[in-house]
């Protein structure tokens, strides 16, 4: 029995997570309470959780609800389709994917909605993620999709970058973001010296 499974039959409505295990993907918004998630971060396998768990941590510190999910553009592509072209309906406001080596899941989710997409490339092992990104960032035009660093700084950013744009709507979420970046401020100015021993100490 795998580790974690999700419903999949319910994308219209809310999802259910059956089960899970500590390490892996998981719905913050299933486990987190009522509130319909805003952000929808997707993966193109679950060797891409310890990159976009980066994200999820960010959005979490930022309290922004979102949901998690492993939705492949080449092992389930149908699936890819639905849940694209049902996420405005089902409240989403941002969808953050993150792939590896042929990556198309964040183009093909930006082909099925008019959402805005945030691709983070993974870190592949044999390309280091060059594919990844070269595969992200290359899209025609008509059909953008934002292109973040390769690995955790673009999992990281990619969640901060949702914020900002959610933060044209909904004020929480801007004085969230606000205090990260000033928090981000201080702890540069507060601990100057880099070495580990000294840090913090004059
Ligand atoms: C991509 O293929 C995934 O996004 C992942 O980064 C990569 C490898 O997937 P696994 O073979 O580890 O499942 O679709």
């Amino acid at each position: 029995m795998p580790a974690m499974v999700y419903c999949v039959a319910c994308f219209n409505g809310r999802r259910a997570r059956l089960a899970d295990a500590p390490g892996e993907p998981r719905d913050s918004n299933l486990s987190g309470g009522s509130m319909s998630a805003l952000v929808g971060v997707i993966m193109g396998s679950k060797s891409d959780w310890s990159t976009l768990s980066h994200t999820a941590e960010t959005l979490e510190r930022l309290g922004i609800e979102h949901e998690i999910q492993v939705i492949s553009a080449h092992r389930t592509p149908d699936l890819l389709f639905d849940y694209a072209a049902g996420a405005a309906e089902r409240g989403l406001e941002v969808i953050i994917a993150g792939a590896g080596g042929a990556a198309h899941l964040p183009g093909m989710a930006a082909a099925k909605t008019v959402l805005p997409v945030l691709g983070v490339p993974v870190q592949s092992s044999m390309l280091s993620g060059v594919d990844s990104l070269l595969s992200i960032v290359q899209m025609p035009a008509g059909i953008p999709t934002g292109t973040l660093a390769i690995g955790r700084a673009g999992a990281i950013n990619a969640a901060l970058l949702a914020a900002a744009m959610l933060g044209n709507k909904y004020p929480e979420i801007r004085a969230a973001l606000e205090d990260y970046r000033a928090e981000q401020t201080r702890a540069v100015l507060d601990a100057p010296d880099p070495r580990p021993s000294l840090s913090g100490e004059n």
